[in-house]
């Protein structure tokens, strides 16, 4: 992995209903994620966050969709400031925010590789569109988008689209998929890994699999990670914390396997929730997180 990081906040509470997902950045910094990644031998550079405001809340009256506007100004901001990471060849680490913001991330990185593979880890397939959502939260959309699907306000920020193909992306995790959600998986074929493959295989050979899969046919893979993957146990301060998920172990496994796998071109950390944690609980399993993915050995 790159010996510079570059961490950037985006404070973004809109893609979704539950206000608070904006103090994510705090938290996870809180936890102490630049000391982290320092003890283990990088250079770190925190950039700050990037400026959200405080727009009214808004729901289109067509389409459904909320807060339509000011998550596109946010995610075009995040956008440049990731391409800016990217262009002086340091290592973006994205700290959310709501998962809306996934869809900056993407278009500010995958311009820089021919076939950029994407490791969704989540509860969620985030793979709606105003006609399949069943809340027009935008959180629940950001995959959709970068595979081209949406409106256009969406797909199109960076000025390019898609920003990943569909055989390039790898969901882990799932175990709240959406009727649509569902149908799209089918008909387009995409790698899914939910929660009874991961019980079924066990994390080890799921992670394998997943890695020799992106390694044939990616040429860098982000990674984009909604903390509400692990079980509420684990991650209580989510937005949308479903039961049955990951457990602390198996996750820090599957960091620890891409960071041997030397794959990761790219992550996010996205969903914590400081109002609905428990002492941060979701913060400091963030860091913990990072710190396997970046490397950290037990011994
Ligand atoms: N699928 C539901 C929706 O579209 C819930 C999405 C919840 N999203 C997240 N992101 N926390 O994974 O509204
Ligand atoms: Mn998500
Ligand atoms: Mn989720
Ligand atoms: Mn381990």
């Amino acid at each position: 992995m790159k010996k510079r990081i570059s961490i950037v906040g985006a404070p973004m509470d809109l893609g979704q209903l539950r206000r608070g997902v904006d103090m994510g950045p705090s938290a996870i910094r809180y936890a102490g994620v630049i000391e982290r990644l320092e003890q283990i031998g990088y250079e770190v550079h925190d950039m700050g966050d990037i400026q959200i405001g405080r727009p009214k809340l808004v729901t289109d009256p067509k389409t459904g969709l909320r807060n339509l506007e000011a998550v596109v100004t946010a995610n075009k901001k995040l956008a440049e400031k990731v391409d800016n990471i990217m262009r002086r060849g340091d290592f973006p680490l994205v700290l959310g925010g709501d998962h809306s913001i996934a869809i900056g991330t993407l278009a500010g990185v995958s311009k820089y590789f021919n076939s950029l593979g994407v490791i969704w880890y989540d509860a969620h397939g985030d793979l709606n569109t105003a006609e399949t959502s069943p809340s027009g939260n935008i959180h629940g959309m950001p995959l959709a988008a970068s595979l081209g699907l949406g409106e256009n306000e969406l797909t199109e920020i960076g000025g390019y689209f898609p920003k990943v193909k569909f055989e390039n992306i790898v969901i882990i995790g799932a175990r709240a998929l959406d009727p649509g959600e569902k149908q799209l998986i089918k008909e387009k074929g995409i790698k899914v890994y939910t929660m009874h493959e991961i019980d079924r295989l066990g994390m080890t050979r799921v992670m394998e699999e997943t890695i020799s899969y992106l390694k044939e046919r990616t040429d860098g893979v982000h990674l984009s990670l909604d903390l509400d993957a692990l079980d509420p146990l684990f991650a209580p301060g989510v937005g949308t914390p479903v039961v049955g998920g990951i457990d602390y172990r198996e996750s820090n496994l599957a960091m620890e396997m891409l960071a041997e796998a030397e794959i990761i071109t790219s992550a996010e950390f996205v969903e914590v929730n400081p109002i609905l944690d428990e002492r941060n609980k979701t913060g400091i399993l963030a860091v913990d997180l990072m710190g396997a993915l970046f490397g950290e050995r037990l011994l």
